[in-house]
């Protein structure tokens, strides 16, 4: 029991304690009577735990009332309206947000320190809803953000996993997975709606209708009950939804005669097979039960997504006399998040044709108007394929759909496009290879879709050259780029509210948060001496807190002054942390061959690490390793780690990136160029005054082109110049730099532990294959990855150099606002306009 005087349980409750109070003493209050009357904490604590929940509870009271007041007015407008189908959403801490966007941070600080507690401390408590996995979980929760601030009619559907992705801790073994229960204590941020409930089938036949229309007879049912999250805008009234898919079996499914028989398992075997679907983000799938149930989850976000859409189009349509079909794609923007939501196409069509009695050509009409496709990748590997066998248990009907529009797809090729034929088999939608017939699921949406865009001009441009060359010969209007964009409120203006502050002085407004071109405006003073004070003293600031943050999770205590060098991002062989590691290692050898005197010279260095290797990816797993061994024995070399350090945070997520990336210095986005689609940390990374090393890949060629070339530490070959370089190395031609051999050669030695790094290293090495002959030309582009760390270390040397390019770093990042993308996608795909609450 806390008897603090500040929080009173047996205070009555004053009739003031209203959810949209305002003053802080009502707001107090209102606190209290959630902490009281909280159904899921004893009422007489009042610790950081329960002063968070019951603050999140009376902010999200607030949430609500526009909430309900947003949804009315979209239904009273009923104007046109996007639908975002994302299986990742990684949205992070709701609380700082919310009172941020909502603009009511003073007035919720103060109620709180009457009752004891600090805003940031009680804000901490909140776990990070992590339902994604990487930059396209982020990405989508950065458009929801834009979305609401610019009043957009538009809503995103996702999956409520239970455990999202894995948490990962460090061990001398590398890396451990485990569940990450993020809904452990319930989040205060979702909303059940019990009303909100439809079936979603999966398996069974087909069977022909009287009148030859055709009927999926299925044999599991599994109903998906939604979960809403507010989305609100930044000082605006709109408040969006995130609306979440849980699967769930009703009590008829539980079988009380095999339960009283002592069955207990196959009494509740259709709630646990319900249970499955949700449960966690990317379960394994090599194995046929894995694939079958990662299936399963993208038919069931489509699914559910759809009857929902169709729901909402025809209660909007009700009363308001005769309408049709014909309409739909005027009411319906549905956007796919890349190729996992896939099936809302057959499904679409399903439900039009099987439920709505349309015929096909009036739902092909309907369906291909109405869905447009996002591409995030290039890798060969990560363009799903799914096995005709799977599709034709799990979705007979679905796949009968699938064959029809590709049948139709090859006879318009063939009477058409005769120059088409020998192409058709690369281009149809099912590959029927008789070892391992497929169905490509980026050809399908190519074919369906009305519009297909990359996420950077370089990924866009590769896209229509490569990829889908040959779709963009039959429909050269089809294609387009929308360069990726992050949202300045949770990447700036509230994980920095030091940089934000001396920003906003200057340029005399706060207008920057919603217009980011604004930022040009700070490149007048990049020069300013004591403009470069303050933003020297903010960004001190940030590593200051860095620095405690890196203390506490890893022991590890690392020096301010040093360079703060940063490689976030999951852990891939394409986005090369081991190139980062391997420089890092060669620098440790440098420093160590040096004289005591020598080494007072260099730019003493952090360098940081953060990602989570997918469970099964050894290789990623190894780099890992790797990078914590090379730590153990770094940092704790005493001749050396005044100058170097290599630390590896764990876990890393939106919280911790939200505490990184405003400390950071210098950010590596070195991918193999032609690889990383876009990339958005790195326009996180320069928002906050953050130098690249990169290389020209994805959005770093577009970073750069508006920083100013001198501002950003460029390396590496360039993507046309990848498949020359790959080639020769396959006949044998490439000669290694010594650099690059004594920095191997350092690792084989066992300077980093006996742990057996061959087959890493084989994998930079050899002529042929992929992941045998360096695919990812880390050899190749090792040489001009240290001269441009040479040219970091000399620049950092030079503060008011530095600060310079820093300011303009800032300063140029007007166009990777988050805003500027959806506008566009607004625009040039959805053709949706906004909808503020009057
Ligand atoms: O999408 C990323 C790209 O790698 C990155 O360059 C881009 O900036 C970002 C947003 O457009 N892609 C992913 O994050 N992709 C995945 O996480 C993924 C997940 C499951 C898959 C394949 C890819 O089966």
């Amino acid at each position: 029991v806390n008897d603090s005087p500040a929080y009173d349980v047996s205070a009555k409750i004053p009739a003031v304690a209203h959810p949209l109070a305002e003053k802080p003493a009502e707001i107090a209050s209102n606190i209290s009577y959630h902490a009281k009357f909280s159904p899921h904490f004893s009422p007489f604590k009042f610790e950081p735990e329960q002063a968070y929940h019951a603050t999140a509870e009376s902010v999200r009271d607030r949430l609500v009332q526009q909430w309900n007041e947003t949804y009315r007015h979209f239904h009273k407008v009923d104007p046109k309206q996007t639908y975002y189908l994302s299986m990742e959403y990684l949205q992070g801490r709701a609380l700082t947000n919310a009172i941020g966007n909502l603009n009511i941070q003073d007035a919720y600080g103060d109620a709180l320190k009457k009752l004891g507690h600090e805003l940031e401390d009680i804000a901490e408590q909140e776990k990070d809803a992590a339902l994604g996995n990487g930059g396209l979980g982020r990405l989508a929760s950065c458009f929801l953000d834009s979305m609401a601030t610019l009043n957009l009619p538009a809503w995103g559907y996702g999956l409520r996993y239970k455990y999202g992705l894995f948490k990962q801790r460090i061990t001398k073994e590398g890396q451990v997975e485990s569940a990450e229960d993020w809904l452990e204590k319930f989040s205060p941020w979702e909303v059940v709606r019990h009303d909100i409930v439809y079936p979603v089938r999966f398996f069974g036949h087909v069977e022909v209708n009287p009148d030859g229309s055709r009927k999926w007879v299925c044999g599991e049912v599994v109903q998906a009950l939604a979960y809403d999250v507010p989305i609100p805008g930044y000082k605006t009234k709109n408040t969006i939804s995130l609306r979440l898919w849980e699967a769930k079996a009703c009590a008829e499914d539980f079988n009380l005669f095999q339960f009283n028989d002592g069955q207990y398992e196959a009494a509740a075997q259709l709630h646990s097979q319900a249970q499955q679907i949700c449960a966690v983000l990317y379960p394994g799938d090599a194995t046929e039960n894995g694939k079958l149930l990662r299936l399963k989850q993208q038919f069931f976000l489509c699914s559910a997504s759809l009857q929902d859409i169709i729901f909402r189009f025809k209660e909007r349509k009700l009363g308001k006399g005769s309408w049709q079909w014909s309409e739909f794609p005027s009411k319906v923007a549905v956007q796919l998040n890349d190729t996992h939501p896939t099936l809302s196409i057959p499904e679409l069509m399903r439900l039009l044709m099987d439920h709505e009695g349309l015929g096909w050509d009036e739902a092909w009409d309907v369906t291909t108007r109405t869905i447009a496709y996002t591409n995030h990748t290039v890798l060969p590997e990560a363009l799903e394929k799914w096995s005709l066998a799977v599709m034709r248990k799990l979705l007979p009907r679905h796949m009968e759909i699938i064959e029809e529009i590709d049948k139709r797809f090859i006879a318009m090729i063939r009477k058409t496009r005769t120059d088409l034929e020998s192409r058709l088999s690369s281009i149809c939608i099912v590959d029927d290879n008789p070892q391992k017939p497929v169905v490509r699921m980026a050809n399908l949406c190519v074919v369906s879709a009305h519009t297909v865009n990359g996420v950077a001009q370089l990924h866009s441009d590769i896209l229509k050259s490569e990829l889908f060359a040959d779709y963009v010969s039959i429909w050269p209007k089809k294609f387009q780029n929308k360069t990726n964009g992050i949202t300045p409120r949770r990447w700036l203006r509230f994980c920095s509210p030091e940089l934000s502050s001396i920003i906003t002085k200057r340029l005399r407004s706060e207008q920057w948060v919603t217009n980011l071109d604004l930022l040009a405006g700070l490149r007048q003073f990049a020069d300013d001496a004591d403009f470069q004070a303050e933003w020297f003293a903010a960004k001190m600031a940030n590593k200051q807190r860095l620095a405690q943050y890196i203390e506490r999770v890893t022991g590890e205590s690392i020096d301010p002054h040093s360079l703060f060098d940063i490689q976030v991002k999951r852990i891939h062989e394409y986005k090369r942390q081991l190139l980062n590691i391997l420089g890092a290692i060669y620098r440790y050898k440098k420093l160590k061959e040096m004289s005591a005197e020598e080494r007072k010279n260099t730019t003493p260095r952090t360098i940081m690490f953060g990602g989570k290797a997918f469970a099964t990816y050894t290789n990623a797993k190894r780099i890992v390793k790797l990078v914590n061994d090379v730590g153990a024995v770094v940092n704790n070399d005493p001749d050396i780690n005044r100058y170097l350090k290599v630390v590896f945070v764990p876990n890393y997520n939106v919280s911790v990136a939200e505490i990184l990336i405003p400390g950071s210095e210098l950010s590596q986005h070195i991918s193999t160029a032609g690889m990383e689609a876009s990339g958005t940390s790195n326009m996180k990374f320069a928002l906050n005054g953050c130098l690249i090393i990169g290389t020209l890949d994805g959005a770093n060629v577009e970073i750069r082109e508006e920083i100013g070339e001198e501002n950003f530490f460029l390396f590496g070959a360039t993507a046309d110049e990848v498949p020359r370089l790959r080639k020769e190395r396959e006949n044998g031609l490439f000669k290694p730099d010594p650099r690059f051999e004594e920095a191997k050669h350092f690792i084989r030695r066992g300077a980093f532990g006996s742990y057996d790094y061959n087959p890493l290293l084989e994998s930079l090495e050899g002529n042929t294959g992929y992941g045998r002959g360096d695919y990812f030309l880390v050899g190749h582009d090792f040489p001009s990855y240290m001269d441009a760390q040479a040219r970091v270390d000399e620049a950092y040397k030079d503060r008011k150099r530095w600060l310079k390019m820093s300011i303009l770093s800032t300063a140029g990042s007007g166009k990777f606002s988050s805003d500027r993308t959806i506008a566009q996608y607004a625009k040039e795909i959805w053709n949706i306009k906004g909808c503020p609450l009057p």
